[in-house]
């Protein structure tokens, strides 16, 4: 048998061993992959030390135009790696190559290259001067690093995840201490690789291996060294981070949970928003923040949509994710497979017919060990049940007909959550007024997922604190002080 691969902590551009150590197990047929070392409080407390002393050495005074060519040779070199990240992610995940090929790796380099050119344009390097205020005073702001800062990432897009946060911070001038998901720690750890490839100063970048609660994250978010905290993952976990920092008062940007909705009116173009809803239901086995969860269908063509839905589902094929067939890979792991599970017993208690898969496929032996599930879709179930309020992250949707936009509105925007929806009409007047009244960060118009990297991207309540992309990570990574000079 061959042994499994080692993953270590990344601190200061060395590799450290923690104390005690954690299988990564493949998604896939539930073997083991690598063997992950945990950092305990005094692998968080060196890395957070050593981020400290990057900052105040040549890091700290690096120029915007340097750090911008470093971040574009950070995406030339995971470029000229492309197929090892696409094996890694592959490998944590289970995901079809096809779709970390042109999703995750290629947002990655997508993520250096589009920061670089945002600090490029910013005036980031120089003073911002700002209008006199009228007692013949020159105010300007110098804008600096926020500091050393805890990146905390989840596993359902993880290199994607990291390096929108990643990019911004070092374009700013920050240091940075990142704890990848339990589930996923390669690629972040590649990244150390190629970051220091590229000519980023060791202790710049540092990774920390290990689980959220009395481990790595929890260590990391209570350490009094830290400047600020940029999180993705769920609500509750946001939550608790709050509270973490909150004896500090540190900034915190998070993106956290969604319910989202999709509304669809009768003008909608059926062939398209079949396929697009489809898309916004299924893609990563409905393992992205943004997945539609809810579809509210204009009562007469509600049928002709549920029917198209199942039609889109079942043509999905899983398998192992170097088969040029397979559309669909497994969830991320069989206890996260427990929870979806769970909400498919629940939403067939609370009165669901299933008009599509709701339980485990046949996969075949070789694959049994790993977290298959069925796509899935409901229809029948009331509106305020726990199925359709409480995000389940798996490759599902309820289905609930509407007869008014007024009644689309309130049903899709009733919910603790606000992260984003997709409107599908061919009305342009209701596309806008629609989209406009929805609660959430993020309205798409007849597409889901297209991205602008320098649009605003969060969401509302439940959703997340502030928002990222573009100039809006900029202002999170920075700290300006204002100088007022009497004239
Ligand atoms: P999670 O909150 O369980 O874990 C996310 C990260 O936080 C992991 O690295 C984990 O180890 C760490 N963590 C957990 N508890 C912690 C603690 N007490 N202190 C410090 N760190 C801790 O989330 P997940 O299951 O990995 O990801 C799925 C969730 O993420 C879903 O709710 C999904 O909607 C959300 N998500 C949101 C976005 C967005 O942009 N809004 C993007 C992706 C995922
Ligand atoms: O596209 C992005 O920048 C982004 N942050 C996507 C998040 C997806 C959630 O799973």
């Amino acid at each position: 048998m061959t042994p499994v691969p080692e993953i270590l902590n990344f601190v200061g551009g060395a590799r450290l061993e923690g104390r005690s150590s954690f299988t990564n197990v493949s998604p896939i047929d539930g073997t083991s992959i690598a063997t992950v070392h945990e950092a305990g409080p005094e692998v968080v407390d060196t890395a957070v030390s050593v981020a400290r002393g990057a900052l105040e050495g040549p890091w700290g005074r690096t120029t915007v135009t340097e750090r911008a060519r470093l971040l574009r040779r950070v995406a030339d070199r995971i470029e000229e790696r492309f197929e090892e990240f696409v094996a890694a992610e592959s490998a944590d995940t289970g995901k079809p190559l096809s779709l970390v090929r042109s999703l995750d790796v290629t947002r990655a380099v997508a993520n250096f290259r589009s920061f670089a050119d945002t600090v490029s344009a910013s005036g980031l390097d120089s003073f911002l001067t700002e209008m006199a205020d009228g007692r013949r005073a020159l105010n300007y702001a110098v804008p600096k690093p926020l500091g050393v800062v805890a990146v905390i990432v989840p596993w359902n897009l993880p290199l994607l995840l990291l390096t929108w946060k990643v990019a911004p911070a070092l374009a700013c001038g920050n240091t940075l201490v990142v704890k990848p998901s339990e589930e996923t720690p390669t690629t972040a750890t590649l990244l150390a690789e190629v970051i220091a490839e590229a000519g980023v100063p060791n202790g710049v970048y540092n990774v920390v291996h290990g689980h959220g609660p009395d481990s790595a994250g929890e260590h990391l978010t209570t350490h009094p060294g830290i400047d600020g905290v940029t999180f993705t993952g769920e609500s509750s976990t946001g939550s608790t981070i709050m509270r973490a920092v909150a004896p500090r008062v540190r900034p915190v940007s998070f993106e956290l949970g969604g319910k989202n909705a999709a509304v669809v009116f009768a003008d909608a173009n059926i062939t398209d928003t079949v396929e697009g809803l489809a898309n916004s239901v299924f893609t990563n086995t409905g393992q992205v923040c943004l997945c539609t969860e809810r579809v509210y269908v204009e009562r007469s063509i509600f049928d002709e949509v549920a029917a198209g839905l199942v039609e889109q589902g079942r043509r999905l094929r899983m398998g192992r994710p170097d088969d040029a067939e397979t559309t669909m890979g497994p969830l991320i792991s069989t206890g996260h497979r427990d929870k979806v599970l769970s909400y498919y017993a629940l939403a067939e208690k609370e009165g669901a017919e299933v008009l599509l898969g709701g339980g485990i496929p046949d996969v075949g032996e070789d694959l049994a060990g790993g977290a298959w599930i069925e796509p899935t879709l409901w229809s029948g179930l009331e509106h305020g049940g726990r199925a359709v309020t409480e995000e389940v992250f798996g490759p599902v949707a309820a289905l609930i007909p509407f007869d008014t936009e007024e009644e689309a509105v309130r049903l899709a925007n009733d919910s603790d959550y606000g992260l984003a929806a997709a409107v599908w009409t061919q009305n342009l007047e209701r596309a806008h007024r629609v989209a406009q009244r929805m609660r959430v960060g993020m309205a798409w118009v007849n597409t889901w997922f297209l991205r602008d990297l320098r649009s605003p991207f969060g969401g509302t309540g439940l959703s997340g604190v502030g928002r990222e992309g573009g100039s809006h990570s900029l202002r999170f990574y920075t700290e300006p002080t204002n100088v007022c000079v009497r004239l």
